[in-house]
């Protein structure tokens, strides 16, 4: 079996499509195909994930496996969310967008709020058919960043139980814990079933 995931981003392709081979599944991705790009205008994640991986496995005429992911914030009434990558506009930098949720917060008179961040992955067959997964780390977000390693608003996310940011976990520390890599566990063993 061989499924397309629904990504042009080197790192999540290369972690999703390790895990993909111990099932004996092969991955190609978006980076071996010339396909116009999917809708992603869901007012959900779950929205999102089912646009993406249906548009693609149409067109490809292959399984598909697409994610989407992001930052709920309690006191911002689940903001950034689904537009956790454009929090401060189309194109803006990681920087920008944590940023703005630190003024956001600060405008609140808050100097933190609970969060969580949040992965939807779903494998869609040509034939429309398919399942999803949820996974999600919990913790709280904080208005004073710290740490340099991960990406986007690791430096100001502090998981449940720790006083340290995820900027200042190691990847594999995160990758144990972290909402994609619970996502991905769980369709990894939604597709182990269907395989049996
Ligand atoms: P695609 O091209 O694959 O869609 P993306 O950068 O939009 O990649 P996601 O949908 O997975 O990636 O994530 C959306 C945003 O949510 C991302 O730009 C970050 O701002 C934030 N985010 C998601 N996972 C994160 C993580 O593990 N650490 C920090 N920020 C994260």
């Amino acid at each position: 079996m061989e499924i397309v995931i629904a990504s042009k981003n080197r790192h999540k392709i290369e972690e999703i499509s390790e895990k993909l081979k111990t099932l004996g599944i092969e991955s190609l991705s978006l980076l071996d195909f010339e396909v116009t790009e999917a809708p992603e205008t869901g007012s959900t994640f779950l929205e999102n994930v089912y646009q993406k991986s249906s548009f693609y496995a149409e067109r490809l005429n292959m399984p598909v496996l697409s994610d989407d992911s992001g930052l709920v914030v309690d006191a911002l009434g689940g903001l950034p969310g689904v537009h956790s990558s454009r929090f401060a506009g189309e194109g803006a930098t990681d920087e920008e967008n944590l940023k703005k949720l630190v003024e956001l917060l600060k405008h609140k008179g808050l100097f933190e709020s609970p969060a969580s961040f949040v992965c939807f992955m779903m494998v869609t067959f040509p034939d429309g058919k398919g399942f999803w997964s949820k996974g999600v780390l919990k913790g709280k977000v904080v208005t004073e960043p710290k740490g340099n390693e991960g990406f986007g608003y690791d430096p100001i996310f502090i998981p449940e139980g720790d006083n340290r940011t995820l900027a200042e976990y190691s990847m594999i520390e995160k990758n144990r814990i972290s909402h994609r890599g619970k996502a991905l566990e769980k369709i990894v063993n939604l597709l182990k079933e269907k395989l049996k």
